[in-house]
């Protein structure tokens, strides 16, 4: 049984891993953190955070300084290991496991009986009953659940984080928990262990469900995404206010649409939803289309750009927010940056940027010719076109004045 004494080993010090071993930490439980990123090591054990997440840093820096946070690159003996490394796509969008195989090779060597072996990884149905042939072939002296009809040595379970970017030190303990055990004994154990610090609740089901219950979760919201993206084009080709279109059908008690943008981005939604297609082609075609129209929204922006330059001669456009989504500096899958570097690939004018939440330009547009970071007062002051990417809070004070006299595409409806 967890308790505050319990050392627990968390694989992966990502974005969820990191936040999570710290909330552990902060709870009492020993953590050994374990990433193969030594640069990541270094300054999560100096305290400070290699990521972007408001309130991290902070909890970090004190769970280090008190000793109940350290990490490695090699794994420890532990009672629980947690596994968060990331699970991409390969080509052709099937699903690569190979992180989970390496942590799993890794966890093999220092496992003991009486330990528990969580998967916390967005992972396809069946990953975890995987995970348990990649850690029995490592030990052959020790059993594990599936594959042995007696109690097992090690428990294992899936219990996928469903943490928000931007409030994952709330979410972690206020969110509900889906436990899914290899058996009804293993969901057990770690429904025990996720209550040490958990304020949620945690309910038990097998890992296949719970597997396919976060990725159900992420897929609903790609779903409904794509909706309204697709209900944008819709309005664009007839003229109609698509803000205005959602605003009126939302007032149906019924009716609950989300907002269009100029796509979907971050690490997950514009992911997950494709280990779903990967499992089951010819029954996931929703799923799929969703996944397309969302995909193809930020060349339908690049479009009306294009037109919207089309008889200026040296145009300059700006690009007003590059994140994946408001208020936080976390580029991935960015469809604002997929737009913005097609936009200064496609070398029409100049492309002014304005990101309050980095210091510098990332790699891919820094080495472009005509692409500068600068403050929203000057891109206002300059440009001829103004394209609205990203709803930061401090876009929504641009007045009607400042627009005037411009073409404006604003991708997320706030200045209606
Ligand atoms: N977006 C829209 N219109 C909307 C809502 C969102 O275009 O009405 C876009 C955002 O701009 C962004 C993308 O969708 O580009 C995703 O943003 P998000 O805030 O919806 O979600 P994420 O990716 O930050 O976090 C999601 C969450 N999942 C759900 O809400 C079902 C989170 O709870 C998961 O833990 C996380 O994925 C994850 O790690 O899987």
């Amino acid at each position: 049984m967890a308790s505050s004494r319990s050392t627990v080993g968390m694989v992966g010090l990502g974005y969820i891993g990191l936040p999570t071993a710290a909330v552990m930490a902060s709870r009492g439980l020993h953590v050994i953190g374990v990433d193969v990123n030594q640069h990541a090591v270094d300054v999560i054990n100096d305290g400070r955070i290699h990521i972007v997440e408001p309130d991290l840093e902070a909890l970090v820096h004190e769970v280090v300084r008190k000793g109940q946070l350290r990490a490695t690159t090699v794994p420890e003996p532990a009672d629980v290991f947690l596994i968060a490394v990331p699970t991409p796509f390969k080509a052709d969008k099937v699903p690569d496991l190979s992180y989970i195989e390496a942590a799993a090779k890794a966890i093999a060597l220092v496992l003991k009986k009486g330990n528990l072996v969580v998967l916390e990884s967005t992972s396809p149905v069946g990953t975890t009953e995987r995970l348990v042939q990649w850690l029995a072939a490592e030990r052959e002296d020790l059993t594990f659940p599936g594959l042995t009809a007696d109690e097992p040595d090690i428990s294992v379970a899936y219990c996928p984080e469903r943490v928000l970017p931007g409030k994952v030190i709330v979410e972690l303990v206020e969110n509900d928990r889906v436990v899914g055990g290899m058996t009804p004994q293993c969901a057990d154990r770690a429904q025990r262990f996720y209550k040490t610090f958990v304020k949620g609740d945690c309910i038990i089901t097998n890992a296949r469900t719970a597997e396919l219950c976060k990725l159900t979760e992420n897929s609903f919201r790609d779903v409904n995404i794509a909706f309204a993206n697709e209900l944008s084009l819709v309005a664009d080709e007839l003229n109609i206010d698509v803000w205005e279109l959602v605003r009126l059908a939302n007032r149906h008690p019924r009716v609950n649409i989300l907002q269009p943008g100029p796509g979907v981005g971050g690490h997950c939604i514009a992911v997950d939803p494709w280990f779903i297609v990967h499992s089951a082609p010819s029954s996931a075609r929703m799923i799929k289309m969703a996944r397309e129209i969302n995909d193809g929204k930020p060349e339908h922006i690049v479009k009306k750009i294009h037109a919207a330059i089309a008889n200026i001669e040296a145009p300059v456009i700006a690009c007003l927010g590059l994140a994946f989504k408001p208020d936080i500096g976390d580029l991935r899958e960015s469809p604002a940056m997929e737009i913005t570097e097609t936009l200064a690939r496609s070398d029409r004018g100049v492309v002014l940027v304005v990101e309050p939440h980095i210091e510098q330009l990332p790699a891919t547009l820094r080495d472009l010719p005509r692409v500068h970071l600068t403050s929203l007062s000057d891109a206002l002051m300059r440009a001829d076109v103004v394209v609205l990417l990203v709803h930061h809070q401090p876009f929504f004070a641009v007045e009607s004045t400042d627009l005037e006299g411009k073409f404006v595409i604003d991708t997320r409806g706030i200045w209606q």
